[in-house]
């Protein structure tokens, strides 16, 4: 398995529409796995394929508490069960340090495939109902600062270009200690 690197905002492939999968192949089933470890290490309880440059209708999530429970969606198609709206405070792993509230149905029904094939139909509330939203919007090309005002949609730019610094200041920190160490004589 493999960690895959994660799209920022507001790089522009993270507006491209993914497309349907026609068939569950070795590859798709590779990506779905190499997401669930990225979802993890980058401790992110959902991840779109358009988020790591792959451009086709897949999602992963895991809600559990003991990150124990991968969920994988192939094609899923979302119908809100009520029609009232509510806020829910989102984050996103593309958005790194940015969190807002964003107004969903909070009820909504899921059909997809799994990894295997098998249809899924379920009922989802609360949490997974937005977070299922949130990554379907990611297939769609739409990120959840797009419901936010300008302002707030530049101070996320920046946010997250001042984030990503820090990260590669302290990437470039570690490479250097773990150089030295290899350099030191034993
Ligand atoms: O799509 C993503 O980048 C994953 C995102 C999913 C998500 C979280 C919360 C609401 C909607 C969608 C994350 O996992 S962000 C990190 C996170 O674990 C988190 C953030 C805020 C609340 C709860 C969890
Ligand atoms: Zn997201």
């Amino acid at each position: 398995m493999a960690l895959l690197p994660i799209l920022s905002y507001p790089d522009s492939r993270l507006r491209t529409i993914a497309a349907p999968i026609k068939t569950i192949t070795a590859d798709i089933k590779t990506l779905a796995a190499d997401m669930i470890e990225t979802m993890y290490d980058a401790q992110g309880i959902g991840l779109a394929a358009t988020q790591v440059d792959k451009h086709v209708q897949l999602i992963v999530m895991d809600l559990s508490e003991n990150k124990d429970a991968p969920m994988v969606f192939i094609n899923p198609k979302i119908t809100p069960l009520v029609t009232e709206k509510q806020p829910y405070e989102e984050g996103c792993l593309s958005v790194p340090d940015v969190y807002d509230k964003v107004e969903r149905p909070n009820k909504v029904r899921i059909e997809a495939l799994d990894e295997n094939g098998d249809a899924i139909d379920m009922e989802a509330e609360g949490l997974l109902a937005v977070c299922i939203q949130h990554e379907m919007d990611h297939l769609n090309g739409v990120i959840f600062v797009d419901y936010l005002s300008h302002l707030k949609q530049t101070r996320a730019r920046d946010k997250v270009r001042k984030v990503l610094k820090v990260r590669d200041k302290q990437q470039l920190d570690h490479d250097r200690k773990v150089k030295e160490a290899q350099a030191t004589p034993v």
